[in-house]
C-alpha cells in the first residue's frame, strides 16, 4: 500500500520548550512504519487563548510518510506527549509538548476523538507559517490553498528562529 502524507503540529511552552520540541522530531524520526520527510523552521509565539500569564510557545510543524492509520498515528502521537511528561488538566493551558494531527493525506472526518483537517489549523499563523516552509502548495481540504491562507492571517508576532538559537 502507498503510504499516506501526514503533517503534525508540534508545540511546547513548558520544561526548555526548543529541547522539547527538537526531541519531538527526534521521536518522529524514529517512528515505526513511518519516515519523517520534512521538519519547518522553529518559530516563537505568545500564546493563543487558554489561560493568561503562560510563557511564549515554541512551535514547528513535521511532514511524515506513514503506513500507520490515523487512529493509529494518534495513539503513537499521544504516547509521545506522555513520554515528555504532559498532563491534561487545563484546556489550551501550558504544556510540555503538544503533537496535533492536523492532515492525513487529504482525508475529511469529525470523529469524536479525531478531527481532519485540524479545525483550527487554517486559522493559526503558528501552524500556517511552519506548515508552508515544508509543504507551500498544500491544499487544505474545505479552505483552499496554503498559500492564500497564510497570506491572508496576520503573523501576530511570530518570529521564525535561527537553526541555532
Ligand atoms: N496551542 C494551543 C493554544 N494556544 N498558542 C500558541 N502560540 N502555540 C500553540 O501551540 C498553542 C497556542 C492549544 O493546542
Ligand atoms: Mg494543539
Ligand atoms: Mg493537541
Amino acid at each position: 500500500m502507498q503510504p499516506a502524507r501526514a503533517y503534525i503540529g508540534i508545540g511546547s511552552n513548558l520544561g526548555d520548550p526548543i529541547y522539547q520540541v527538537r526531541q519531538a522530531f527526534s521521536r518522529l524520526g524514529d517512528m515505526l512504519s513511518s519516515c519523517c520527510v520534512a521538519r519547518s523552521a522553529l518559530y516563537r509565539s505568545a500564546p493563543v487563548g487558554g489561560p493568561p500569564d503562560q510563557p511564549d510557545y515554541i512551535n514547528a510543524v513535521a511532514a511524515l510518510d506513514t503506513g500507520l492509520t490515523p487512529g493509529q498515528l494518534l495513539a503513537v502521537l499521544q504516547a509521545f506527549e506522555l513520554a515528555q511528561g504532559r498532563c491534561r488538566t487545563v484546556r489550551w493551558g501550558p504544556r510540555t509538548l503538544d503533537l496535533d494531527l492536523l492532515l492525513y493525506d487529504q482525508l475529511v472526518t469529525d470523529e469524536p476523538r479525531l478531527t481532519l483537517p485540524h479545525p483550527r489549523l487554517h486559522e493559526r499563523a503558528f501552524v500556517l507559517y511552519p506548515l508552508y516552509d515544508i509543504a507551500p502548495d498544500l491544499i487544505i481540504p474545505g479552505q483552499g490553498s496554503l498559500r492564500e491562507l497564510r497570506a491572508n492571517c496576520p503573523q501576530h508576532g511570530l518570529i521564525r528562529l535561527d537553526s541555532d538559537d
